[in-house]
């Protein structure tokens, strides 16, 4: 049974290949990054990288007492493995989760992650010295926390909302922490907190069950500002995710994290994220490029931090495979639901691609059932896009090719598709502002950046031909006795 990230490792453990560590010494400053690159980043890295193993590092220059766990998500197989449930089925199950959640409980007990306790007010506190936060890339501005938990609730309503933001170590006891404008919950709760002019306590609680980071990463409309998507991860597993209370501000944080950082966001004060390094970057983003250092983080003025004993700190590559589990099956859950409700029996499946680092494309598989079903695979195609706002491009497939085969996808392409007929435009429309072909150097009918064009790929066949386009079929058999004693 999952239930934390060290149970997480045990079950990876018994998988063939899903798992490795390392006693070899490995510096978190960008060399940490590097090995994973080759050993299983996969997603949007560049090139060569493969998908592979998650991968602990059980020594970490320049902290003797932790370890770092990598990867833990970059493969859909190991996700499916640890919400236990098929791969193809992840997006459904999901779906079914958002839509039953079970609400987290507080918790009374002694919390695991607060066995440890670094009070910021002692004298020698020093969150890069306390958190082993590796510098992805010798370009980033500092040591990110990636995988962390931010966990809030808004001044007014008190609802609570978990989402992952990137964190940078600014300070001994400062953090600065990206809010995408306007699109994230735990931002708007920030900038009421700034209007009455207060503080907003935040708890980050870093290394934890993956089925609160899938969870953790639904979008507004499938869980608007108030839907706390800690429910999910407790539908997932069965029973409410256990939070206790922090113990230096008013906020509560995951029990059985491995590290928790208890802080308040300020008022009114803006960080620049690279003021300490001048890199001009911040870290490497999902879209497989290093993005710009933003002037206008917010800042968090850390209170405690508390861990377990002999802690693991879990990081993740931002153009990872990790990513594109995290944002992406979410997204297909999302799109789904979406779909399904409209027009239920026609989806077959929806999978957002590694390509698209898990936002930017899906591919649907859609069953035209009658002749009345022509047209619908389009009007499912335009409520992809209101399911997921960030989406630019959807493939349309028929029943018969496989979704999640991305080589299957390009056949239907090649064989089903005519570009001037199928293709489907509908420009002016906010796409996502870390997409760098989406400025109006790239097209002039860009008004500015990040209004784009989202664009559907329509490979289904006409309802009315599809007599013509038979895939070559074979001899149904049990290849198994051919197979067997082979190596
Ligand atoms: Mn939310």
């Amino acid at each position: 049974m999952v239930n934390d990230l060290r149970s997480a490792l045990e079950l990876l453990k018994t998988m063939p290949g899903q798992y490795a560590e390392t006693e070899v010494e490995v510096d978190p400053r960008a060399e940490l990054s590097g090995v994973y690159r080759y050993v299983g980043a996969g997603g949007t890295v560049m090139r060569p990288t493969k998908e592979g193993p998650a991968m602990v590092f059980n020594r970490i220059k320049g902290h003797p007492d932790a370890k770092v766990a990598i990867g833990v998500l970059s493969s859909r197989t190991r996700v499916a493995a640890l919400l236990g449930c098929r791969s193809g089925d992840l997006g459904k199950k999901l779906w079914e989760c958002a839509s039953h959640p079970i609400q987290p409980v507080v918790t009374e007990e002694k919390a695991a992650c607060q066995e440890v306790v670094h009070l910021a007010n002692e004298p020698g506190f020093d969150l890069a010295k306390l958190v082993p936060a590796p510098t992805n890339t010798p370009d980033d501005a500092g040591p990110y926390i990636t995988l962390g938990m931010c966990y809030a609730s808004h001044p007014d309503t008190g609802a609570s909302d978990v989402t992952i933001h990137r964190l940078c170590i600014q300070g001994k006891d400062e953090l600065s922490i990206f809010f995408t404008p306007g699109a994230r919950h735990i931002g708007a709760m920030a900038e009421r907190a700034e209007e009455l002019g207060q503080v907003l306590p935040i708890s980050i609680s870093i290394g934890v069950d993956p089925a609160i980071e899938i969870g953790s990463c639904f979008e507004p409309p499938t869980t608007p500002l108030g839907y706390d998507e800690l429910s999910i991860a407790g539908a997932l597993r069965g029973e409410p995710v256990k939070l206790c209370r922090c113990l230096t501000v008013k906020e509560r944080a995951i029990a059985n994290a491995e590290y928790v950082i208890e802080g308040e966001v300020v008022p009114g004060v803006r960080v620049q994220e690279d003021q300490n390094s001048n890199t001009g970057f911040a870290m490497p983003e999902f879209p497989g490029y290093t993005g710009p250092a933003s002037s206008q983080c917010w800042l968090i003025r850390v209170k405690a931090v508390t861990h377990r004993k002999d802690p693991i700190m879990q990081t993740c590559i931002g153009p990872s495979e990790e990513h594109v589990s995290m944002a992406g099956i979410p997204t297909e859950a999302s799109i789904y639901g979406m779909v399904e409700k409209a027009m239920p029996g026609r989806l077959k499946n929806v999978y957002c691609p590694s390509a698209g680092g898990g936002k930017y494309m899906a591919v649907l598989q859609f069953e035209k059932k009658t002749e009345s079903d022509e047209g619908r695979q389009r009007q499912a195609a335009l409520l992809a896009f209101s399911a997921f706002s960030e989406l630019k491009h959807v493939f349309l497939v028929d029943e018969d090719v496989d979704c999640f085969d991305m080589s299957d996808v390009l056949w239907a392409m090649n064989t089903r598709f005519q570009g001037d007929a199928d293709i489907i435009t509908i420009p002016g429309v906010r796409c996502h502002p870390l997409d760098p072909s989406n400025t109006p150097e790239c097209s002039p009918g860009i008004r500015g950046k990040g209004i784009a064009c989202k664009t559907i790929f329509d490979c289904t066949v006409p309802y009315d031909q599809k007599k013509r386009f038979v895939r070559a079929r074979f001899m149904e058999v049990d290849p198994e006795k051919w197979l067997t004693g082979l190596s």
